[in-house]
């Protein structure tokens, strides 16, 4: 169709996306599934074809914004699955329907997720975190509620400085802080009691897709025996590894990393700024999300459960020329 049917509001919201003014899974798609009810509430089509199609070009748009966080797609996913009905009338409140129901059971999941986090933290335990994650933090919220106290380690996070976010956070909730240079973590995680972190996706065999950098500090932390607790919504679970796809790194701009007075200072040279970076799940101890704690082997008997044994893709126009499907 013709992208200049779409509402306003999917170009701003792609916008944020794109620039990160709205980032972190759960906000990603709630943006998401909120924009595309935006765009059936105000659309014009006259027939139910039209109508779908709308959605479907609305959501490609979408998708395009960034390629790792699988919050995005599964949000598409879950609203046009859903989109259901003989009339634009109706159509458009299924699609109303699935959007409100999925952002509902975000708030839900944060909350619910945060409650098991939580018992895995004891009083007076110190965590280790890296850049900002809302599920990190909700177990670190549901534990101060629970009366532990907690101390944290806050790697900042290159290149965007993320942690910087987490620390305000968890002061605000009066967690004492410590912040450190990503590279002084190996120093501190012989004290820490645990590395907490969020992820933007993870893969059928448990693989946590993370900010670049979890990683090396996952293979740190196994070494010094400090154990690494991973806090993702199932909005995180990414279908489409099921069936063998890998995760597409997400790189940015290099100017996140590097002024163009310091790149012409230094030279001719090749400047990379990947996103995110793989941890194998033989260094993950746990997994936590709004249906329980599991192992990352185990991962994968979740992932079917939710998805079946592979997603469609209802953005994709239907082959043929009817596109009233
Ligand atoms: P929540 C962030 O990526 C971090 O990698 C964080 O761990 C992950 O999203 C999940 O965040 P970015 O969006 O969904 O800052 O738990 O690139 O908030």
């Amino acid at each position: 169709m013709d992208e200049g049917q779409l509402h306003p509001h999917i170009e701003t919201v792609a916008e944020d996306i794109e620039s990160m003014g709205t980032r972190g899974a759960a906000p990603i798609a709630d943006a998401v599934a909120s924009a595309l009810r935006t765009q059936a509430r105000e659309s014009e089509a006259e027939t139910p074809a039209t109508f779908r199609a709308e959605m479907r070009a609305a959501a490609r748009h979408l998708l395009n914004t960034r390629p790792t966080a699988v919050s995005l797609p599964n949000a598409l996913r879950y609203v046009l699955q859903r989109m259901d009905g003989a009339s634009v009338g109706a159509l458009c409140r299924s699609v109303e329907r699935g959007a409100a129901a999925f952002c509902e059971q975000l708030d839900r999941a944060r909350d619910d997720l945060g409650e098991i986090g939580a018992n895995r933290l004891r009083d007076g335990d110190q965590i280790m975190t890296h850049c900002h994650s809302t599920d990190a933090l909700a177990c670190v919220e549901a534990a101060v509620e629970q009366g532990k106290d907690l101390t944290a380690v806050v790697k900042e996070t290159r290149p965007r400085k993320q942690g910087h976010i987490t620390a305000r956070e968890l002061r605000e909730i009066g967690v004492p802080v410590t912040l450190i240079v990503d590279s002084a973590a190996r120093r501190y995680l012989g004290e820490v009691d645990h590395v907490l972190v969020g992820a933007d996706a993870i893969a059928a065999d448990g693989s946590v897709i993370n900010k670049i950098g979890t990683s090396g500090l996952a293979v740190n932390a196994r070494e010094r025996g400090t154990p690494i607790m991973i806090a993702a919504q199932t909005i995180k679970l990414h279908p489409d590894t099921m069936t063998g796809h890998t995760v597409d790194i997400e790189m940015r701009d290099e100017s996140e990393i590097i002024t163009d007075s310091d790149r012409d200072e230094i030279g001719d040279m090749t400047v990379e700024n990947p996103a995110f970076d793989v941890t194998p799940p033989r260094h993950v101890d746990a997994i936590v999300t709004e249906r329980g704690q599991f192992p990352p082997e185990s991962i994968v008997t979740l992932m079917r459960e939710l998805f079946g044994e592979g997603p469609g893709e209802p953005w994709n126009e239907p082959s043929g020329t009817d596109a009233d499907v």
